[in-house]
């Protein structure tokens, strides 16, 4: 094992799954300094040899000396530049968690039980593998600390601080910290706000109305819904379609973009639906089977409105082609 190399930083993404990631490598190496990144500022951090990476989204920054990954769409990226990431100094699994990669390495020589429970509820919340909607909203101790990261994913001193705690204490301990529980509350509160004013906006999509429509566009300055509390309203949705108007310096343009995702659904379901696949074929965006998105350009209100009913409609009927295979 890897662990006599001395490892001096780490990179991990900004959720709890990244956080949870950096609390048990913190076991086992001893970083001086743990940054947290996202794909929009994952390219300003730097890395090095002495850099361990996990659970980065993309693009792989492959100057590292250690790589934890579970975003496979990273190793046909690396593929499309001509690396073979099987020579590089890392694992990528096919796992619902990162930490479930992190944590299967080490325990081939550690004794990890006690952590068993915590990597079970990662897997369910990175993952998405809740069975309805009720069990999504079910708070647990995981679930707490998830929600207290969310009410500021900028606030990488909590986030630090988190990477301690979890790694010297009981998951279910951590939940219970008074900031945390706070923060939480706080992100819940913000949540149960967004409720009724989803239900304003959502409708299902004609044509195929297990789809759950978030008409935005008509919204002057719409807030980052929660999208998956639609089905609180439609709890028999399968998907939710989202299609808003983009902004430019505080100003509503023509420009569409429009994104999509599996909600709650069967195994079944699931091997059918290809949401990427769909953006790609309509030539307006791309992503992965379960969760895309997709952008247009039009040069009046009156285009707009036609190629919004034709994309929707488009949609309609790929899904319903593709659930009929
Ligand atoms: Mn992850």
């Amino acid at each position: 094992m890897s662990e006599s190399i001395e490892y001096k930083s780490l990179v991990t993404h900004f959720d709890l799954d990244g956080v949870a990631c950096a609390a048990l490598c913190s076991l086992f190496w001893d970083f001086e300094r743990i940054s947290f990144a996202g794909p929009s500022n994952m390219h300003r951090l730097s890395y090095d040899l002495e850099t361990v990476v996990t659970d980065l989204p993309h693009p792989y920054p492959r100057e590292c000396g250690f790589w934890f990954d579970h975003h496979m769409a990273n190793i046909g990226e690396l593929q499309a530049i001509g690396v073979d990431h099987t020579t590089l100094t890392g694992i990528i699994e096919e796992k619902p968690s990162c930490i479930r990669v992190v944590h299967d390495y080490f325990s081939k020589e550690y004794e990890l039980d006690e952590w068993k429970p915590f990597v079970d509820e990662l897997d369910l919340i990175d993952g998405f593998l809740f069975r309805d909607f009720n069990h999504w909203m079910e708070i647990t101790p995981a679930k707490t600390i998830d929600h207290a990261i969310k009410l500021d994913y900028n606030d990488f001193t909590f986030m630090r601080r988190l990477v301690t705690e979890l790694r010297d204490n009981d998951f279910t301990d951590v939940a219970a910290l008074p900031d945390v529980v706070k923060k939480a509350e706080q992100f819940r509160a913000a949540q149960a706000e967004q409720i009724p004013l989803i239900g304003k906006v959502a409708k299902p999509l004609p044509g195929a109305e297990e789809i759950i429509l978030l008409d935005l566009r008509e919204l002057k300055n719409p807030p980052n819904f929660e999208k998956n509390l639609a089905y609180y309203h439609f709890p028999e949705g399968k998907s939710v379609l989202t299609i808003r108007s983009m902004m430019e310096r505080g100003v509503k343009t023509n420009n569409i973009s429009l994104s999509m995702s599996l909600g709650f659904v069967s195994d079944e379901l699931k091997s059918k639906i290809n949401i990427g696949e769909m953006m790609r074929t309509l030539n307006i965006g791309s992503g992965h089977p379960g969760a895309a998105a997709g952008r247009f350009e039009c040069k009046s209100k009156d285009e707009r409105e036609r190629k919004s009913a034709e994309v929707l409609q488009s949609i309609a009927a790929m899904w319903n082609a593709q659930k009929a295979i």
